[in-house]
């Protein structure tokens, strides 16, 4: 009797177990989960387009950060847990090609919303317009317009549909 009981427990810890498991690998392989998408975080360096096309190529597309909260769980992954990336700076998914100085997310279309400019953004401007948007890892991760063919490495985003 009592090893039954023990085989049914077995069995729902099992259960639990491929529950959990099934949970956490919805993120296609190599991105890790935060809300409602998936990312991952490209170390190797390549121009913004070529970026771009990485993700892609991955069902993903260059990573587009809508929130505060969204840029936080990207800051901790990059300077706690991604190896190799807390000093190099990371391309994200907007640029200004289509219409100068008028920043768009080049996935969704959508104008920046949340923004998070390096504040030495008309220091950075005097040394010539880039029209891609990167993320400088130091200082303080913010952003910065970066010439398109920089090779830098770059965060590709999956959004997970329901
Ligand atoms: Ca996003």
């Amino acid at each position: 009797m009592a090893g039954a009981t023990h085989g049914v427990l077995a069995f729902c810890v099992v259960l639990l177990w491929t529950g959990a498991q099934a949970f956490t690998v919805r993120c296609p392989n190599g991105f890790v989960g935060h809300e409602n998408s998936c990312y991952k975080f490209v170390k190797m360096t390549t121009s913004w387009m070529e970026a771009k096309v990485l993700c892609e190529t991955m069902d993903s597309h260059l990573v587009e950060i809508d929130s505060p909260i969204e840029e936080q769980f990207i800051m901790q992954r990059v300077y706690f847990i991604e190896p190799g990336l807390q000093e190099t700076s990371l391309w994200i998914g907007a640029s200004d090609l289509m219409n100068e100085n008028e920043w768009v997310w080049m996935h969704s279309k959508k104008r920046l919303g949340y923004r998070n400019w390096n504040l030495n953004r008309a220091e950075a401007m005097a040394e010539g317009h880039g029209r891609c948007l990167a993320m400088q890892t130091q200082p303080f991760f913010a952003w910065t317009e970066v010439g398109c063919d920089e090779p830098l490495s770059f965060i590709c985003e999956h959004e997970m549909s329901y």
